[in-house]
């Protein structure tokens, strides 16, 4: 099957290459077609997975797999959540600020809360698409529990990593290596869960 990744991030990208080639699934980024990232309108990962394999489909008319995912930190009410991407971005304006400025604001936010309520988990739902008007998506979710860090730690992973205390290992997911980090998380489980369903569906 040849699959379009629907992701504009380049750390995903990395990580869906480790995660994918064992696997033996190739994909192509969807950059490679010169498609534009959709707006990201849903209220839920799983309605912005759905979204953007969606739309990487229908332009390319290819099999298409997408990510959505985010951070959850409970003393901010669930923020930034599916609006990780755009935490720090000014009121009204969807450009993406960028890793360290999303860091920076989620840092400040959290400034005097007691580590025991820094609680939060990265959530992740991947979809896959055999084609735009596929009525069967495969949907995967996963969760990694785990707390914010009062400052920055390690310098592997990406976007919210060295701020994100893996809860098991008391270690920053930027400090876990690849295959760690993978065994763990939220992309990590949600990807396996869409493989179980692909591999149960073609047998
Ligand atoms: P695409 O929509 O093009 O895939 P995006 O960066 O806009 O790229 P999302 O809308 O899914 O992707 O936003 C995900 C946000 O959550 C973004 O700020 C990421 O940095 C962050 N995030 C997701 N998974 C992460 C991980 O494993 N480690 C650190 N941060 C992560």
């Amino acid at each position: 099957m040849r699959v379009v990744l629907a992701t504009g991030n380049l750390g995903k990208l990395r990580e869906f290459a480790e995660l994918l080639g064992p696997a033996g699934l190739e994909f192509e980024p969807l950059s490679a077609f010169g498609v534009e990232s959709p707006e990201e309108t849903g209220l839920t990962f799983a309605d912005n997975a759905l979204l953007k394999a969606r739309h990487a489909a229908a332009r390319t008319g290819l099999a298409a797999m997408a990510d959505d995912s985010g951070l959850e930190v409970d003393a901010l009410g669930g923020a930034p959540g599916v609006r990780s991407a755009r935490y720090a971005a000014a009121p009204g304006s969807d450009a993406s600020p960028g890793d360290a400025a999303n860091v920076d604001k989620l840092l400040r936010e959290l400034q005097g809360v007691a580590p025991a309520r820094r609680t939060a988990r990265f959530r992740c739902a991947i979809v896959l698409l055999r084609s735009a008007d596929d009525p069967a998506p495969l949907l995967g979710e996963g969760c990694w529990e785990g707390r914010i860090l009062e400052a920055p730690r390690g310098r592997g992973g990406f976007g919210y990593d060295p701020v994100f205390e893996d809860a098991a290992s008391g270690r920053s997911a930027a400090e876990l290596a690849s295959a760690e980090k993978h065994a763990r998380s939220h992309r990590g489980a949600a990807l396996r869960a869409v493989l179980a369903q692909l591999r149960a569906a073609v047998r």
